[in-house]
């Protein structure tokens, strides 16, 4: 029996569930951080004993009861899994938004395992924090590690997410920029109070035990707004073995790059003399850094700063032609090819697929069984992390060049360059396709592939 057949019988057995029976429990709740000595009050997505977001087996049940408990709506998208089209939590898309004192109960079958994450797909809420990891663990995960941790990263701003945009918007010295190929000026978009990891900044940084000679699996999470990240593991040596939830070819380094909404686990081997292990994420074109201690017993810990020694450049395409996919995509040859051109509109702010912004556009229409191959052409001066719901693509080419690149759900195409990247359309249903620049996404860099015949049913939302 084939995946969807399997998800589908899946479904209608759960369509029958009863909504008060055991399903985790998700509420949407004000947290009070403190940021450069000030408090701030954000977001966060937690679990009734107050975990933060969802852990959950491959194989098991995804049954999540989501409250809506803000006065405002929401939606949330649970980023990378493979799902039945109307689990994905995008609003206006494949659901309504779930309005204030509404519920949904989310349940299909976790098909994949890995490093995945949940955010707000409504407006600018994402820049408030309303995000969290969505781990799923493979009973082979012992294996490869001792011990774990999870770096979920974001961008943090005292000004309201619509004060940033309108800033983007009116911005008179962005009005003057061409869109040509320009140099770092262009990388930083949004200036930053500061980056976090795990809320918390490198002043006052989370602080792991670990035993020398150790392994420990990192589980890195870009769930920034606006930031791409270089990642650096300091005075330990890594070994890479997955990116975007997928396993690669054990890819060794010190130092690896992570665009909006990527993931990448890395496994660190703490040396037999112990000590303290800064791994450290500085956001592009800044020197502004976040990070995450792993030390051994009794060691002390030193004062570490926000400000980088130096300000770093802009990601590249080196690493991604290093990442080999451990299970690749099934050799098949490329039933239709579609090309994605990445524009803008500096004047005006708007940015396009195609020339066309959201919601004004005519979806990418793909049939069942196809072999698909998207070329995103990126005729801008930023690069954009475009992300592809519902579906697991192989990156297949760079430039035009062809290689055995890794699985992923988002990639980062560079300014004035393109990128390929391959899938089987075998998810049937509507799927976004868009930037993960939160500030892109709202602009209009927004599109949805759609199966030809499918039919669209939305889910139900009740009442709480
Ligand atoms: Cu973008």
């Amino acid at each position: 029996m084939n995946a969807w057949k399997y998800l589908a019988i899946a479904m209608s057995l759960f369509a029958s569930f009863d909504i008060k029976s055991e399903a985790k429990e998700l509420s949407i709740l004000e947290k009070k951080i403190v940021v450069n000595g000030k408090d701030a009050t954000v977001l966060s997505l937690v679990q009734p004993d107050g975990r933060l977001g969802i852990t959950a087996k491959k194989g098991q049940a995804f049954d999540v009861l989501l409250k809506n408990t803000m006065k405002v709506p929401t939606s949330i998208h649970w980023h990378g899994l493979i799902l039945p089209n109307g689990q994905d939590g995008v609003a206006f898309v494949t659901q309504f938004p779930l309005y204030p004192g509404q519920a949904y109960r989310y349940n299909f079958p976790l098909v994949q395992s890995g490093t995945y994450w949940m955010h707000s797909h409504f407006g600018l809420q994402e820049q408030k924090l309303l995000s969290a990891p969505l781990i799923i663990y493979d009973a082979d995960d012992a294996k490869l590690a001792d011990q774990e941790a999870i770096l979920f990263l974001t961008d943090f701003s005292f000004k309201a997410p619509s004060e940033i945009y309108q800033t983007l918007r009116c911005n008179p010295k962005k009005k003057m920029m061409p869109m040509t190929n320009t140099a770092s000026q262009d990388i930083v978009e949004v200036d930053y109070d500061a980056f976090l990891t795990n809320y918390r900044t490198l002043e006052d940084p989370e602080v792991l035990e670990v035993k020398p000679g150790s392994k420990i699996r990192l589980r890195v999470i870009n769930g920034a707004s606006a930031t791409n990240f270089f990642f650096f593991l300091s005075n330990l040596e890594g070994e890479a073995i997955a990116v975007d939830g997928n396993r690669i070819k054990s890819l060794r380094g010190s130092q690896f790059e992570l665009a909006v909404a990527q993931r990448i686990d890395i496994v660190v081997t703490i040396p037999s003399e112990g000590g303290v292990f800064p791994i450290l994420a500085q956001g592009e074109g800044t020197d502004k850094q976040t990070g995450f201690i792993l030390a051994t017993k009794d060691a002390s810990i030193p004062k570490f700063l926000t400000k980088a020694q130096h300000k770093v450049g802009a990601l590249t395409n080196a690493q991604e032609l290093n990442f080999h996919a451990l299970d690749p995509l099934p050799s098949k040859s490329v039933d239709k090819q579609v090309i994605v051109e990445l524009g803008g509109d500096m004047a005006n702010y708007i940015w396009t697929l195609n020339g066309q912004a959201w919601p004004e556009v005519s979806p990418i229409v793909v049939e069942k069984g196809q072999r698909i191959e998207i070329i995103f052409k990126n005729a801008t001066s930023m690069s954009h992390p475009m992300h592809l719901h519902g579906h697991v693509f192989q990156v297949t080419a760079i430039e035009g060049k062809g290689f055995d690149g890794a699985m992923r759900d988002t990639v980062l195409v560079l300014p004035n360059s393109s990128i390929s990247i391959q899938f089987d359309a075998n998810n049937p249903g509507v799927w976004p396709l868009h930037c993960h620049i939160l500030y892109h996404l709202e602009a209009g860099m927004f599109t949805v592939l759609r199966y030809a015949n499918f039919i669209q049913s939305l889910p139900t939302l009740v009442p709480f």
